[in-house]
């Protein structure tokens, strides 16, 4: 299980950009003219987390396995994508297709890169966004009613219901994105299957200037206090100081390189915090001589849930779970005298994997 963020906003907005700095590649073409991607770019980056490489040192592990992030660079979309412009039904597929969404905004001046609107306005960009999803979802839950119309009475395997369908539609119409409605228990899990565009959480970048990157600009404010009120987290990152980060390797340089921007974090590491607190997860840890690695799980996932996450057998045959949480694992020094100091508990079926949790899995075949 991937968890896969979609990179999206109007064109020429610097997602492509974004995408190679952050998966250190140049495989996403980027360039100052609108459209320039069609199909999207997929890329997959390594978690960065400085728990990882404490507890290989402590293990001595061969090897030190990060757990990894999808992510895709969209398209641009324009106002009418819901309606086909800009190539926009098939852009829209690509959202559908996504976990989670990083809406990029234009927050820079530079006379020299083009704004498809020509004023730079990022409150006025994100509206026009989130009524081409909402109305996307609008056409689409009309059609998915009328269908549920007709063949009702002959069908009684139907994933989602028709009140639960109405409920969204009622949603919609009063111009609200599906993620800000109330649901029932049973209407989560329906919402979870039903894929409206509008469903899926939400984080804005603001793509600052480079001197704006420690307190901010007009524009990325106006976006904050916007997210605020949608609930949704706002990062600025500096998608130019990201390039110029994604060319340093030398750990030292980079270091550097942040303290001179008067930065505590590469923009990597704030979108993958702030996509972790999004999607609700969380990381635990294996730690050995053979190797040390970080898996992803959902918070408040079961203990076999996790182990199935390694292997199936883990889950098919799962007894306990040999659980330490990474502080107490830190100061013991290992597994050895954690065990010694009473610090790793055996957890059973019931147990919620906690971030951080170092786990050693028991099974039987
Ligand atoms: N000054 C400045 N230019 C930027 C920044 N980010 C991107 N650009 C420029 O903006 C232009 C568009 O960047 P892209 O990354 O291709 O934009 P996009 O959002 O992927 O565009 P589409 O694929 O057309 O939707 C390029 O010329 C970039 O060099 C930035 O932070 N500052
Ligand atoms: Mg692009």
């Amino acid at each position: 299980m991937g968890f896969k963020t979609g990179i999206i906003g109007l064109p020429n907005v610097g997602k492509s950009t974004l995408f190679n700095a952050l998966t250190k590649s140049n495989s996403a073409q980027a360039a100052n003219f609108p459209f320039c991607t069609i199909d999207p770019n997929i890329g997959e980056v390594m978690v960065p987390d400085h728990r990882l490489i404490e507890l290989s040192k402590i293990s001595v592990s061969k090897e030190t396995i990060p757990t990894k992030m999808t992510f895709i660079d969209i398209a641009g979309l324009v106002k009418g994508a819901s309606k086909g412009e800009g190539l926009g039904n098939k852009f829209l597929a690509n959202i559908r297709e996504c976990d989670a969404l990083a809406h990029v905004t234009r927050c820079f001046e530079d006379e020299n890169v083009t704004h498809v609107n020509n004023v730079i306005d990022p409150v006025a960009d994100i509206d026009i966004i989130d009524t081409e999803l909402l109305l996307a979802d609008l056409e689409s839950v009309t059609k998915q009613i009328e269908s549920f119309k007709k063949r009702s009475g002959k069908k009684n395997d139907e994933v989602l219901s028709l009140a639960f369908l109405e409920k969204a539609m009622e949603i919609l119409e009063s111009g609200m994105p599906i993620r800000q409605g109330v649901f029932l228990e049973d209407e989560l899990k329906m919402l979870r299957l039903s894929q409206f565009l509008t469903s899926k959480p939400i984080l804005f970048i603001c793509n600052v200037d480079e001197n704006s990157i420690k307190g901010g600009n007009e524009y990325s404010k106006k976006v904050e206090a916007l997210a605020k009120t949608l609930k949704a987290p706002a990062l600025n990152i500096s998608v130019s100081i990201e390039q110029e980060l994604s060319e340093i390797s030398n750990e030292y340089e980079l270091k550097e390189f942040l303290l001179d921007m008067g930065m505590n974090s590469t923009g990597l590491e704030k979108l993958i915090h702030a996509g972790y607190g999004l999607l609700g997860l969380c990381t635990y840890f294996t730690s050995g001589p053979k190797e040390t690695r970080a898996w992803t799980v959902p918070n408040s996932t079961l203990a076999p849930d996790a182990a199935g996450k390694i292997h199936t057998d883990f889950k098919k045959g799962f007894i306990r779970a040999e659980t330490v949480s990474y502080s107490d694992f830190l100061s013991a020094g290992g597994w050895l005298r954690a065990k010694e100091l009473g610090k790793v508990r055996s957890e059973g079926k019931d147990y919620s994997v906690k971030d951080g949790d170092i786990m050693n899995f028991l099974f039987s075949n």
